[in-house]
């Protein structure tokens, strides 16, 4: 059975040696991917293996497959992500195709002056936690983010507010209410990683061979929600700073956390800024209150602005919207909009240059 303490061996780079070992012996395939009693010169064509990419350091993969072999190999070249499911060539060096990926969780990816480029977060997710700390004042800024790019990825966004141990519950009960105002009738749980508190709640997402991505700002303690759902300590944690509450960074690549029970989690580093990557339906979701206002405008090509007869003005006016909401939707379409631009003006130049464009992405 695959455990957190297999996953964990991993880092150790112990498993590294039973597929060394058999490339060492002159065999084709690595050890883990050969018939048992088969010789060497006995090895009749296997279909691949498909394992699942659970860490990423500079250059190499770290890849478990389903017998709990863990390989670590090189990804040249390659669009990979943590949670893809990938081929290992029959010598056990690299990795030889990346299949086609049913979700993604994918940002902008945050450089600054560079060109923009996007960041594969997680790949393969079932749902993704939007966690945030009950014990801080609402976000509804970065829930809206947050939301675009769950929404995106093709995964079911929860909404998962922490450390309720710590928190008055008058505080929990205004913070849901402010969050609620913006979650897009997302469901919100509210529960303590450190005692326990409702954690339960959350296990009818983590069945069978489904992936949860907890994302959220560092400190609000992902990674202790995950150690409370595995059941012991399998990923580090470390204290907020005194001053601010912020994180420290503790999580600092993301590594996917095989459930004993079934399932699978894959945490994330705090992300600082929530950046937009260019959206499908991701605003359109997580903005439905205006979406839905939008049709009953007069005309078709409103803006929502002083146009007479305006929905969306009417609902400020009449206070069912907050303005800030209108302005903030605003606000991320623009974002968007400057992401897909960036990126039209990137291949005009490589056709001006007569420059081959980078591959085509097949999971983008
Ligand atoms: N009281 C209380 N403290 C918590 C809870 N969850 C996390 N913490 C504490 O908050 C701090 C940060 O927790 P982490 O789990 O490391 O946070 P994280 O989101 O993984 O942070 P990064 O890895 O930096 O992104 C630690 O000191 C945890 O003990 C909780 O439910 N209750
Ligand atoms: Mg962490
Ligand atoms: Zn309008």
């Amino acid at each position: 059975m695959i455990t957190p303490t297999v996953v964990k061996a991993m880092r150790a780079n112990a498993y590294c040696t039973r597929a060394r070992a058999g490339v060492k012996r002159g065999l084709a395939v690595p050890f883990g991917l050969m018939k048992l009693n088969s010789s060497p010169d006995d090895v009749s064509p296997t279909p691949p293996l498909v394992g699942r990419v659970t860490r990423l350091d500079r250059g190499w993969s770290t890849v478990l497959f389903q017998d709990s072999m863990v390989m670590r190999v090189r990804n040249f070249g390659i669009d990979i992500a943590v949670g893809d499911r990938v081929h290992v060539t029959a010598d056990g060096e690299k990795i030889s195709e990346v299949l086609l990926r049913k979700s993604a969780l994918v940002r902008r990816a945050s450089f600054e002056g560079a060109l923009a480029m996007r960041h594969v977060v997680a790949a393969n997710i079932d749902t993704v936690f939007l966690v945030h700390a009950a014990s801080s004042a609402p976000n509804q800024r970065r829930l809206e983010r947050e939301l675009i790019l769950a929404f995106d990825s093709g995964a079911a966004p929860v909404i998962v507010l922490t450390k309720s141990d710590i928190a008055e519950s008058s505080h929990v009960v205004a913070l849901v209410d402010a969050l609620t105002e913006v979650s897009a009738g997302v469901a919100i749980h509210v529960v303590s990683g450190t005692t326990g508190d409702n954690v339960s709640s959350l296990r009818e997402y983590a069945t069978d061979d489904k992936t949860i991505a907890l994302m959220g700002a560092s400190g609000v303690g992902k990674s202790t929600l995950i150690n409370a759902l595995v059941g012991y300590a399998v990923q580090r944690t470390a204290g907020v700073r005194e001053g601010d509450q912020r994180g420290r960074h503790t999580t600092v690549a993301a590594e996917l956390v095989a459930l004993p029970t079934g399932g699978w989690l894959l945490d994330t580093p705090g992300l600082r800024a929530v950046t937009l990557w260019t959206s499908g339906q991701g605003i359109e979701r997580a903005f439905p209150d205006i979406f839905s206002l939008v049709d009953n405008c007069r005309f078709r090509d409103c803006k929502h602005q002083d146009e007479p007869g305006c929905a969306v003005q009417q609902a400020i006016i009449n206070g069912s919207l907050p303005e800030i909401r209108l302005q903030s939707m605003r606000r991320l379409v623009a974002e968007e909009e400057a992401v897909e631009l960036e990126q039209e003006e990137k291949e005009k130049s490589y056709d001006k240059r007569g420059m081959r464009r980078p591959a085509t992405d097949k999971n983008s």
